[in-house]
């Protein structure tokens, strides 16, 4: 048991529930589609409102403000010893269409209200402490997931790429980027890389996304592991025409080349002889999406996990092969199969699990080791500092629609377990 880190004990620490609520709530209304939903997609005016009341509150807990030119957010409280390599903590608030308010949300206001809670119990942060916003985690607009985290991991690959990225309306990233006000002429984006060994320590925390802590009546989830995400775009291409003059022998149907791929996807998988193999087909447009037209085309986009890294990539090589043979047996062309991203997973740091364990322990919250299926901007932090994450249990593990609901009382306790998480690294 390490010594507790403050001038009283934790017990003491006291979350502003009702404030942080408000919070939630109000952020919740810079959203492109009515409540309960909300959408809040990249650069667009209601993220950049969204933004604006994070730098708001950042401010308001004394956190001294900086974004990088993707609009990476970064408020930093600087410590007694501010040489040493600070500890970080943030999530993301970018929202997918029709989706719920609190994935990534509880990890940025809650992150803020954490060191609002150190401030109020009097702790003095040796390392400095840093909450980021990472600039979006969904892959809604460009099609590329944790595009804020993955660039500051020092991607390459993916700065080269957003030089040619556009949206579904053809907006290039980078005038999106610049509308939001951010990005610059040069269009250089290698000032976002942050060095390896830029933070001690990183924690996130965010609902489970899952529905393991809330059945189990269990208070914080410690994970232990992200699973490996991958995402695929495929599209396939036929000669489409009237639905009701070609007969049958003479179509090569696109659209049914998509719906047989996409079963696939699902038998690929479920071969994997693993439960921890996951697949879906997230998107499927039809061209010319007429009820009386045989599509001439279709696009797939198909997301694929797995905690083991090999037994994705055998998944994806299958999916790949059943495209080819689909699009010999019908007739189609396979005009594109693009692997988007075929992350590795990645695994928390130990002497992090350690605090938050410990964290857990001293705040009597009961606690649970965990992977997390979903990914987070963790994954990507993990490749530059040691990384670790605390989940709340959310309201029958739902996520990514508008039902999600995560209770006050538990946002306090992931809000106090982050808070003495953070004080035991920045002490460290
Ligand atoms: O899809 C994911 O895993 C993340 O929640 N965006
Ligand atoms: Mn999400
Ligand atoms: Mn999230
Ligand atoms: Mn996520």
């Amino acid at each position: 048991e390490s010594q507790s880190c403050f001038p009283n004990s934790v017990s003491s620490l006291s979350v502003d529930a009702q404030s942080l609520q408000k919070q939630i709530d109000e952020l919740s209304t810079f959203s492109d589609t009515p409540a309960p939903s909300v959408t809040r997609i990249l650069y667009s005016e209601n993220d950049v409102l969204a933004r604006r009341y994070i730098k708001n509150l950042m401010g308001l807990s004394g956190l001294s403000v900086r974004e990088d030119a993707v609009g990476n957010i970064y408020g930093r409280w600087d410590g007694y010893e501010p040489e040493l390599t600070p500890v970080a903590t943030g999530s993301h608030i970018d929202a997918i269409p029709y989706s719920g308010k609190y994935d990534g949300v509880v990890g940025v206001l809650g992150a803020i209200e954490a060191i609002n809670v150190l401030r109020r119990s009097g702790f003095k942060p040796k390392r400095s402490l840093e909450v980021i916003l990472f600039t979006s985690e969904e892959p809604t607009r460009f099609g590329i997931s944790c595009l804020g985290s993955r660039l500051l991991a020092g991607s390459e690959a993916l700065e080269k790429a957003l030089k040619t990225t556009v949206d579904g309306q053809n907006i290039s990233f980078f005038d999106a980027a610049r509308s939001a006000g951010y990005a610059n002429d040069q269009e250089d984006l290698s000032g976002v890389f942050l060095k390896e060994g830029s933070y001690s320590a990183f924690v996130e925390l965010h609902i489970e996304q899952g529905p393991i802590l809330e059945e189990e009546g269990i208070s914080i989830g410690i994970v232990t592991a992200i699973a490996a995400p991958a995402s695929i775009k495929v599209d396939f291409e036929g000669n489409g025409g009237h639905a009701g003059a070609v007969l049958m022998p003479n179509r090569n149907d696109a659209g049914l080349a998509a719906a047989e791929l996409a079963l696939a996807v699902e038998k690929h998988v479920l071969e994997s002889g693993s439960i921890d193999t996951v697949g879906t087909v997230g998107i499927l447009e039809l061209h010319p999406g007429a009820i009386n037209s045989i599509p001439s085309k279709s696009h797939l986009e198909i997301d694929t996990r797995d905690i083991d890294e090999k037994r994705r990539n055998t998944v994806i090589e299958r999916i790949h092969q059943s495209a080819i043979i689909i699009s010999k047996n019908r007739g189609v062309g396979l005009s594109e199969f693009k692997i988007i991203n075929q992350d590795p997973p990645a695994l928390s740091d130990k002497s992090i699990i350690q605090a938050m364990e410990a964290a857990s322990r001293e705040l009597d919250l009961s606690h649970k080791l965990m992977i997390s299926r979903a990914y987070h901007d963790s994954l990507f932090m993990a490749r530059i500092s040691p990384m670790g994450m605390i989940f709340i249990p959310c309201y029958k593990g739902y996520s990514h629609k508008p039902e999600e609901h995560a209770s006050i009382e538990n946002i306090a306790n992931g809000v106090k377990v982050l808070a003495v998480t953070l004080a035991k690294l920045s002490l460290n």
